[in-house]
């Protein structure tokens, strides 16, 4: 008799409380959904440009400096193409958009990412000192990759004319 009026189960704000932190566990774990998929995304797009920047790496390092008949400054010989690039000195301020694989072959599935080629003489006693081209044994290349308008990654390495 003493709990005859004593009423079982949940009160009405009860489970207005309980509906609300639902909804607030459900809000961040949405939330935090979203910043672990941005983050991917940019995963992906460095593992990308590093790859594009490896493929830089590879098509050049196998060529000469320079080409044996060249007297001109750094880039293409008259009526070379991408084609027709045989040494590294081709590759002087060129830019790639699409990018190119080790082949030269265009990689469209990549059109949004470019890639783009320095090369410059260095001084041989301070790498960092840039000489007129042909102006030391030393030759610097510089790669940087970008998406869009936006550097992703960017690397450089140095080669002797030998
Ligand atoms: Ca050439
Ligand atoms: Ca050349």
């Amino acid at each position: 008799m003493k709990n005859k009026n004593h009423k079982s189960g949940f009160s009405l704000i009860e489970v207005l409380i309980a509906i609300l932190l639902v909804g607030l566990a459900i809000a961040s774990l949405v939330a935090a959904n979203g910043a672990f998929t941005k983050a991917n995304g940019v995963g992906v797009d460095l593992s990308t440009a590093e790859f594009l920047l490896e493929q830089m790496k590879e098509l050049t390092a196998m060529m000469p400096v320079v080409d044996p008949n060249e007297t001109t400054p750094f880039g293409p010989e008259t009526g070379e193409t991408v084609a027709d690039f045989d040494d590294l000195g081709d590759f002087d301020n060129a830019t790639f958009s699409p990018p190119i694989d080790t082949c030269k072959n265009p990689l469209n599935n990549f059109s949004t990412f470019s890639q783009q080629v320095i090369v410059e003489n260095v001084n041989p006693s301070d790498f960092d000192t840039v000489v007129s081209d042909y102006g030391s044994d030393f030759v610097r290349v510089t790669v940087k990759v970008f998406q869009d308008s936006t550097e992703i990654i960017s690397s450089c390495w140095l080669r002797a004319i030998y």
